[in-house]
This record gives structure tokens, sequence and C-alpha cells, in this order.
């Protein structure tokens, strides 16, 4: 994982000793922890990994996860209580002056605490430089993206005979949750979003007791974790033959998403890729019904730093993931999202999500 701390040190924008990765307890995780230690497995709640400017990285970890961290390779600190711990970190930060650390998701007490341990340490806040560097996924990230795409997708299409009327959005997400774990996933990446009929119509409603009634729209937004790694995929079908305003609004999004696949290569803008989806759909009667950015970035977290939207300036590398996900919501009557997850590469963009992008029609 060397290269993965080195591609952290070079986004610096100012030298450091060391940067400290501290994770608190669950959910404030630290990802980053787990990018530069290259752990695809395991918690760590309390543990931080230490990283130097030369590409070393070791790891102060709990004795509760000591054989997980074996994994990494990487050279190892135990502690086995409270005490223990901060007299590894007193031994880590012995002679640093300068010291990283990642802003976004270090907590105050953590943050406090090393103030404690190292009262003249000058503490710079690093998040802008490991945002950079995990924004560009070397090839073994990647795999594992494909993989939890790849898993999501399968499981969508195998469940499609399951989405009837008289199922309620809450069982469909329980099947596609209980399928996509049953084709390896090692969970959901997030809640589940199973909206039918005027639910669909909100962006980020989850799944509820409503029950599939025929001539729904229902919004399926979903994603696989695998070994740390989301996918992040949206389908909408429709229960029973589509209405014309229905396939209308489909056709609209969809010619959205096209315009915007086209623009997912190197070095176009991040708000060029997203006013080619909005323009499309606000040269048509859906004008103002597009009412998020158009993806974000994906990997160890869903939204895993830069987004795609009107202010984004991120500049589009090979090796970034995106979500390219145009919506259209009319308050209710019902919306319609397609999302797929995009490789940017040096020859275009290459999309990870394979489930069919044609409106399917169910029950
Ligand atoms: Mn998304």
């Amino acid at each position: 994982m060397k290269a993965r701390v080195k591609a952290i040190y070079r986004q610096l924008k100012q030298p450091v000793d060391a940067i400290v990765l501290s994770n608190s307890t669950e959910p404030h995780i630290d990802m980053s922890f787990f990018y530069a230690t290259g752990l695809t497995d395991g918690l760590f709640e309390g543990c931080t990994a230490w990283l130097f400017p030369d590409g070393r990285c070791e790891i102060i970890t709990s004795a509760l996860e000591e054989e997980a961290a074996k994994k990494s390779g990487l050279p190892l600190r135990v502690f086995k209580n409270r005490d223990e711990r901060r007299a590894a970190m007193r031994g880590s930060l012995r002679g640093l002056r300068r010291i990283g650390i990642n802003s976004s998701e270090l907590t105050q007490k953590a943050f406090t605490e090393l103030k404690q341990l190292l009262p003249k340490g000058r503490f710079i806040d690093v998040s802008d430089a490991i945002m950079k560097a995990r924004l560009v996924k070397d090839d073994s990230e990647v795999d594992l993206i494909r993989t939890a795409c790849s898993i999501a997708c399968r499981s969508l299409e195998q469940i499609l005979p399951f989405i009837r009327p008289g199922r309620t959005e809450s069982e469909v997400a329980a099947e596609l949750v209980y399928t996509m774990q049953r084709n390896g996933a090692t969970g959901a990446a997030f809640r589940t979003i199973v909206g039918a009929g005027p639910n669909s119509a909100e962006p980020h409603y989850t799944a509820g007791p409503r029950e599939i009634r025929s001539g729904d729209l229902i919004v399926i937004d979903f994603g696989a974790l695998y070994k740390m790694y989301h996918s992040d995929v949206t389908r909408t079908v429709v229960v029973g033959k589509a209405s014309p305003e229905q396939r209308e609004m489909y056709e609209t999004v969809r010619q959205a998403q096209d315009a915007a696949m086209k623009m997912l290569r190197p070095g176009i803008r991040g708000k060029s890729v997203d006013a080619a989806a909005r323009k499309l759909i606000d040269a048509t009667k859906y004008r103002g019904r597009f009412i998020h950015g158009l993806g974000h970035s994906l990997g160890l977290a869903t939204h895993d730093g830069g987004g795609l939207n009107s202010v984004s300036d991120i500049i589009l590398k090979p090796g970034m993931v995106f979500t390219n996900e145009p919506g259209v919501y009319v308050s209710g009557f019902g919306g319609v999202r397609i999302e797929d997850d995009v490789l940017i590469t040096r020859a275009g963009p290459e999309v990870l999500s394979t489930a069919s992008r044609d409106l399917v029609t169910v029950g």
C-alpha cells in the first residue's frame, strides 16, 4: 500500500512528519484507515494508522483485531486497554512536530487526545490531500468496485419477478439485500431505496409498508458492499404497461444520462458533466425537476469525496469512479432515476453496472 501513502503525500500543500488516521467508535470510522492499510475487513475501533513520507505505514491496533490487522503485513503495535493504547500513541508521536490529521473524519474527542499527548505538536488538516488521493482508484480498488457492481446488477435481475402488485416496498428491499448477500456481497452498501408510486418522487425515500400497485413507477436505488467497496445503482421499473407520460419521463432521463455519459472523460470538469444532463432535462417539460446533483465519487464510501454537480470543479482523471444518476421527480405522480457507476479511462467511460437500462416492466 506504499503507493497509496505516497499518493496522499504527493497531494500535500505543506510538509508533515507523519499523518495519523484515527478511528473512534462506530460509526465514527475513518475509511481512509482502510485505504492506507489496504485492509478490507474488520472494524478497528480506537485504532490508528500512521503514514510516513517514505510510504511506510504502521498500525496501532486493539488485541481484538490483531488477527485481522496482520493481514495487512504492516508493522503493528497491539494494545489491550486504554492505557496501553495511549502509551502506544505517545510512542508514535515521539519526535514528531507536524502531524497531518484528517479533519473530515477525526472526532473532536480524538483530536483533543492527540493534542494532550503532544502538546507542542502542530496539527495540520490534510483531508483535501487524502480525498484527492482516494478519488483515483488503483487496479485492486477498481476490481472490488467492479465485483460490487456485478453482484448488485445480477441480484436485481434475479428479483425482478418478485416485484408485483401486493408486495410491499420493504419486502422488495429485503429480497434484494438478501439476494445480494447470497450472491457474495459483504452486505448492502446503504439503506436500500424502493419507492413505489408517489414515493418514487422522493429521491431519498427509503422503503416502507406501501403495497405495490399496477401502474406504479418504482425507483430502486441499491448497492452491494464487497470487501468495503461500494456499488450504487438505480433502476426505475414500471408495474404493468407504462403510460405515455411514464415513458416520456423515462426517455428524458435516459437521454440525459447518455448526454452526461459522453462527458465522463479525462480532462472534463465535473460541472460540465452535470450541465450536459441538466441542459437536456431543462429543455423539456421537466425543467427544474432534476433536483439533485448528477453524481458522486464512489469507493470506500457511497459518497466517496467529490461530486458531479453544478459547482463541481473536479477535473476528471483516469481511475476515478463516479455515479451518473440524473432523475426527474413529479410530486404526487412519481419519479424516474437511472444510475450507473462509471470508471473514467483514457479510452472513455467504462460502465461497471451492467443491468439493462431499458424501462423494465414487472408484475
Ligand atoms: Mn448515488
